[in-house]
């Protein structure tokens, strides 16, 4: 197995019914119109081809000879959208636009390699998300923030890397319909500053291209003061004349040398990075600086809506860090320009494992916003535990805000149906680096693969998602796919189940985001506590207390206010309860806290015993490395149930009901 093809990897002999006929690809569309991604559709069929059936497909240009796979422009088709059918034999790929061409070709594939017949086929799709992008956190100097898979393979040495991996990574970016990618961290420092000047123009150029014959925007992260690093000015000020113009002579120059570059995305005011506050500016003046200089060239600003204090005092009481992005930003709605992008984090605070979603979504009304979820598992295993989110990532789409009478879930707000927006979609914080298997975990793959394919088709359930991956990936043993999928469908209930309970979140090392430790950041800056005593643990957000519960729309907002009604899984979020609370469950919070964490350890043990099963199944090199990955989580469980079990053990005095070891 090509471990670094990941998904695409060819080499399994596939038979497919109808697909022995094919002998050659006519390209049927005018010369002047067949760009870069004609090009490369042709040649993703003809290595496909190669390896699934050791079969070289003939080219052709012009309708005539079209007796195998023909690619044909239709007009009047949505952007992006691809049809892929068989009349006669003939397998014909329509679209509007060479990306719903790249689409159709990958579709096609996807189909075929998951057990689909060519008879009778009948596929089309158009994307939901307007915006599907990858967020890479990849400094220039080879490190990537909060990276679990190797080191950067876009930059290394303060240079940028075009290269082989660079084709196979926009391959597999493209065959999952990503169609922009950010490529250097938020936290835009050092050489990362100039990639927008002539030190890396040419490099940033050549990247963009090769991007752009995947149909994939490049964008890069702007760093909030380049007026000042890079331009020498005394101030970054919004308002300030010469800033504007500095901005505006920059973008000039980097469009002139890139000109298919998408846009900016920018992290300001957040955690130590410049940004208008400073300058007494809103966020509103910092955007709009940037998004008019760049709309000359049709590009966009993404703003991040991460903005928090994060020199919080822990006996503060009354600052909640989950206000902090509403509060920024709920005042602003409507003053952004049309080519800004909010993008919200899913949660109000960062990627834990259970988060309410943010109250900006169904709050903004004019404003475009996008969506930000993480696959890099910061806070969810890094990697090294099994968390597939993508049934996390339906669930968050899947709220309702009731800011309309229809259309009202996070999933309408971002998708562009409620509030008509073209400017819009989901990003997702990258969890690749230059591993072989581009994942760390090979099943980590299954959160990128995942996260593309539920942009493009979110009403595919995350089994469905899963199982193409599970097949498109191992092949089609059933015994593999059963237990595959196993484990992906119950990944996240278990690192929920032996995590921070019930939404409360942050019991975590402090350094490194991994392993447990109950209080590590209960006495630090980051507005992130738990607050639990020998009586009670949780966090008052009602109306009695940060009144955070009361900034979503009715219902939710009397639902999450009210101890009563508020779902037990994020109880703790909401509410600060006594340890012998009764949950909707029937249990108390504290034997809601030991059994979870029990359950969680032996579902771990479950996938093990499963997965140790696929010993003769899987490829050797995949199969040892996941194994190692496994065990790792096994005993790494343990510590999370123990660690976790103890601390309210010690603080209640309270015993398991069911009389199971706990350390005292
Ligand atoms: C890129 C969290 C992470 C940071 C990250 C930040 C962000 O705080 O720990 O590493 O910075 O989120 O999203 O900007």
């Amino acid at each position: 197995m090509a471990f670094e093809q990941a998904w695409l990897d060819y080499s399994r002999k596939l038979s497919c019914e109808g697909a022995g006929k094919i002998a050659s690809v006519s390209i049927a569309i005018p010369e002047d119109r067949q760009d870069d991604l004609i090009g490369n559709s042709v040649t993703e069929l003809q290595r496909a081809f190669l390896g699934l059936f050791g079969r070289e497909l003939s080219v052709h240009t012009g309708t005539k000879a079209c007796d195998g796979i023909c690619l044909a422009f239709r007009e009047g088709m949505q952007a992006e959208a691809y049809h892929v059918y068989e009349d006669g034999g003939k397998i014909t790929i329509e679209a509007a636009d060479s990306s719903g061409i790249l689409y159709g070709v990958f579709a096609l594939l996807c189909h075929m390699r998951t057990g689909g017949s060519l008879s009778g086929l009948e596929l089309a799709k158009a994307p939901v998300m307007p915006m599907r992008m990858l967020n890479h956190w990849d400094n220039m100097d080879g490190s990537i923030e909060r990276g679990y898979s190797g080191e950067s393979f876009f930059f290394e040495d303060d240079e940028i890397l075009v290269n082989d991996r660079t084709v196979t990574y926009a391959r597999l970016a493209a065959s999952v319909g990503i169609n922009a990618a950010v490529i250097n961290n938020v936290n835009v420092k050092d050489a990362a500053t100039w990639l927008i000047t002539e030190r890396y123009a040419d490099k940033v150029r050549e990247l963009a291209d090769v991007f752009g014959g995947y149909g994939i925007r490049l964008y890069l992260s702007l760093n909030y003061a380049a007026p000042m690093e890079v331009g020498r000015l005394n101030s970054a000020d919004p308002l300030s004349e010469e800033v504007r113009a500095w901005w505006k002579k920059q973008m000039a120059y980097i469009f002139q040398k890139v000109p298919n570059l998408g846009g900016f995305l920018i992290k300001a005011d957040s955690e130590g990075r410049p940004g208008p506050f400073t300058y007494g500016r809103t966020h509103a003046d910092g955007a709009n600086m940037l998004a008019e200089a760049a709309l000359p060239y049709g590009a966009k600003i993404i703003w991040r809506c991460f903005v928090y204090n994060c020199q919080q005092d822990w006996r503060d009481e009354k600052t909640d860090r989950a206000r902090s992005g509403y509060d920024n930003f709920i005042g602003l709605d409507g003053q952004f320009l049309d080519n800004v992008i909010l993008q919200i984090k899913n949660g109000p605070m960062d990627f834990q494992v259970r988060e309410p979603v943010h109250p900006l979504f169904g709050r903004l009304t004019k404003t475009n916003q996008m969506l930000e979820v993480q696959i890099a598992q910061e806070y969810t295993g890094q990697q090294r535990h099994v968390c597939y989110l993508i049934p996390m990532f339906r669930e968050i789409l899947a709220f309702h805000t009731y800011v309309a009478k229809e259309h009202d879930t996070v999933e309408d707000i971002v998708s562009g149906r409620t509030f008509a927006q073209k400017n819009c979609g989901m990003a997702a914080v990258a969890n690749t680096g230059n591993d072989e298997n581009w994942t760390g975990h090979d099943m980590a793959a299954a959160n990128w693969y995942g996260f593309g394919r539920l942009a493009f088709e979110p009403e595919l359930t995350a089994e469905e998602i899963a199982k193409e991956w599970i097949r498109l990936t191992f092949g089609m043993d059933e015994e593999v796919e059963e237990t595959m999928l196993h484990i992906l469908m119950t990944s996240w209930k278990a690192y929920e189940n032996y995590n921070a309970p019930l939404g409360i979140g942050w019991m975590v090392n402090p350094n490194f985001h991994y392993g447990p430790s109950v209080d590590g950041y209960e006495y630090s800056r980051w507005g992130t506590y738990h607050r639990a005593d020998h009586l009670g643990i949780g966090v008052d957000r009602s109306g009695e207390g940060t009144g955070y519960a009361l900034l979503y729309r009715e219902p939710n907002a009397s639902v999450y206010n009210d101890k009563e009604r508020c779902p037990d899984e994020l109880i703790l979020f909401f509410h600060h309860l006594p340890y012998t609370w009764k949950l909707k469950s029937g249990k108390t919070v504290i034997q809601h806290i030991y059994d979870t964490h029990f359950e969680g350890v032996e579902m771990v043990d479950e996938m093990v015993e499963r997965f140790k099963k696929l010993q003769d199944k899987l490829p050797q090199k995949a199969y040892q490395r996941m194994l190692e990955r496994f065990l790792h989580q096994k005993e790494h469980a343990r510590e999370w149930r123990d660690q976790i079990n103890s601390y309210f053990y010690r603080k209640t005095g309270i015993a398991d009901e069911k009389g199971r070891k706990i350390y005292g």
